[in-house]
């Protein structure tokens, strides 16, 4: 739907450009470039200077933005408006092979027009959203390995139809070391011809998304970076709010909500503006709902930039000076993973501020595995990268992911000295501060009487969860000293827990469940007594014991008798 077909004209003057072929050009609608230009000039007694560039943030002048001109929906093509696309039965086989290239169904990505129409999926709110009139124009950055042409070649449309012109500097493709055709010489001329300069940059050797990064940040004009993932779609009004955070604070790190572009038919999916970024004991980025406080801190409001814990990594909008001041990245991480709480922290305690902007919606296509190489072994590396966050900024509360994740304890960090320097420099806060008053909903308790496993002085056998979910029981077994499902911390709240699961039990005969921890005392309020050694439930008086022989991997709850079966050790065999 290049040339006219697909735009919509909002007066005769723009069907004229529409005609001559410069249908990208957003000199229509609200979006005259002219009168951005002129406004830019207007101010310059109160520009500062950015970079050997002059520019002017003034976040009091604002307008209503509107990123024309608005791609409209091709009849018969699949996919348009978002909607999933269905391969027929025929062509299933073909499907599922091309699924395996890049663990997406590229068969119907392949079907999708590169300029596909999408629905405004904003809340109501945020079309009404007025701006600073001038923004600072930003650089995308879109790092890549193996990509496929449909996915990678779709996100640099989308940011070129639904960006306003004036703020978009240029698109950088970094092409991390792939090893398919079409991404040499084929996507270096095609990206010639686009209306935006278009950049490929190419890692030497394999180097990972991290320093690929790293290599295309360098290369940014614009007064912002932006990071999006090689499979992504924006959709309409997405970048302005991002921009005019930045405005209001340039320390300010801010995120898109990512929308669900689904792996099976692209389906553009709309994902929760409830919903914020966290981690569990594994250093894993999870999602989480939005605390009751944040919602209180936005008075409701959930048009109003959200305050994220965490991000998931790869969509984010950055001051580019603040990007560099902040400690960019730690070029010791290799390939995938880990960066993403490593930014989230550090920004943190650095005294930034990371947010999720809830009019800024961006699709990306989650996959169910990699489908590329990690050379030198997936855990390894993710294990690594992880290892060298919890080093760095976590303090004591790096424990809880040494203790859940074995394996990293035999990973070599490698050399963390200048990471921890900058942490010095930059007179950043502690975990503690973080977790107090950033995260106090964090999984991650914030004082505790102990951590390790739990082990019955008469069978000693150990508690274990098994690896069991939210609302099983509570499992035990023997001993293996590996920490993992058997680690437990005991809190100050008086919480017996393993990462998001806390011990709960309702009837005084139990029986004892894992359930999804809720910091508030009553069925998951334990107490340990150091001399009788007992477990005893709050709530119900009753003490844990250990499994009879009907069912020996289950512990009981039952009233207290004080003899062995219902006496604990909390002292850990091993060391981390
Ligand atoms: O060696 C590599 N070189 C690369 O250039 C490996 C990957 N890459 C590229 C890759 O082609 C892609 O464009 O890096 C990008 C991210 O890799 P994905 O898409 O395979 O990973 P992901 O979507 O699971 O990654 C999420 O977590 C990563 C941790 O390192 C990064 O932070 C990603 O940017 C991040 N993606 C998102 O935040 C989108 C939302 C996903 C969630 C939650
Ligand atoms: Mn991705």
């Amino acid at each position: 739907c290049l040339g006219g077909s697909c735009k919509q004209a909002k007066s005769p003057e723009a069907q004229a450009l529409i005609d001559e072929g410069k249908d990208y050009d957003p000199a229509f609608g609200e979006n005259k470039i002219e009168e951005i230009v002129e406004a830019r000039r207007d101010l310059q007694g109160e520009s500062f200077n950015h970079q050997g560039v002059s520019i002017t943030y003034h976040p009091t002048n604002l307008k209503k933005w509107r990123s024309a001109p608005v791609v409209l929906p091709v009849p018969g093509q699949p996919g348009e408006n978002g909607k999933a696309v269905h391969i027929p039965p025929e062509q299933e086989e073909l499907m599922k092979e091309k699924f395996k290239l890049n663990q997406f169904n590229l068969l119907a990505s392949d079907m999708i027009s590169l300029n596909r129409s999408l629905q405004d999926v904003r809340l109501d709110g945020c079309r009404s959203k007025v701006y600073p009139r001038l923004l600072p124009t930003t650089s995308i950055v879109i790092v890549f390995h193996n990509e496929a042409w449909s996915t990678l070649l779709r996100t640099v449309w989308s940011v070129i139809n639904r960006s306003p012109k004036a703020l978009l500097k240029e698109i950088i493709l970094v092409d991390d070391a792939s090893e398919r055709d079409y991404l040499g010489k084929k996507l270096e001329e095609y990206v010639k011809d686009l209306p935006v300069p278009v950049y490929v940059l190419r890692t030497e050797k394999r180097s990972g998304l991290i320093r690929a990064r790293l290599l295309g940040a360098e290369k940014v004009t614009g007064q912002v970076i932006t990071f999006l993932d090689a499979h992504c779609e924006c959709t309409e009004g997405w970048l302005e709010p991002l921009l005019a955070r930045i405005v209001e604070n340039r320390k300010t790190v801010v995120c898109p909500i990512i929308d669900v572009i689904s792996d099976e038919s692209f389906e553009y999916i709309t994902a929760s503006d409830m919903t914020w970024g966290g981690f569990n004991w594994k250093l894993n980025f999870r999602w989480y709902r939005v605390s009751q406080r944040e919602m209180d801190r936005r008075k409701g409001d959930r048009t109003a930039p959200l305050r994220t814990p965490t991000m998931a990594g790869g969509l984010f909008s950055i001051d580019k000076d603040y990007f560099y001041e902040i400690g960019s990245y730690d070029e010791g991480m290799d390939i995938w993973g880990g960066e993403n709480l490593e930014m989230s922290f550090r920004v943190w305690q650095c005294g930034g501020v990371l947010e999720i902007s809830t009019c800024s919606h961006v699709g990306h296509v989650f996959r169910g595995t990699s489908p590329y190489s990690f050379p030198g072994g997936v855990s390894n590396i993710i294990l690594k990268n992880t290892a060298r966050v919890a080093e760095v900024w976590m303090d004591q509360w790096k424990d809880f992911y040494y203790v859940m994740t074995p394996g990293a304890r035999n990973v070599a960090v490698g050399d963390v000295s200048k990471r921890r320097e900058l942490r010095a420099k930059l007179h950043c806060k502690s975990f503690r501060w973080y977790l107090e008053n950033i995260y106090p909903e964090s999984q991650m308790p914030l004082d505790y009487y102990y951590l390790g496993d739990i082990r019955n002085l008469e069978s000693r056998n150990c508690l274990d969860t098994m690896g069991r979910k939210s609302g099983e029981n509570l499992g035990m077994t023997y001993c293996h000293n590996m920490g993992g499902n058997q680690v437990f911390a005991y809190t100050k709240r008086q919480q017996i827990m393993n990462d998001d699961n806390c011990l709960d039990a309702n009837s005084k005969n139990g029986p004892v469940k894992l359930v999804r921890c809720h910091g508030m005392g009553g069925n998951q309020a334990w107490v340990y007594d150091e001399v009788d050694k007992t477990i005893k439930h709050v709530n119900t008086g009753s003490c844990l014991q250990k499994p009879d022989s009907s069912d020996v991997n289950l512990p009981l709850l039952r009233p207290c008798n004080y003899g062995e079966g219902q006496q604990w050790i909390m002292e850990s065999d091993f060391k981390w």
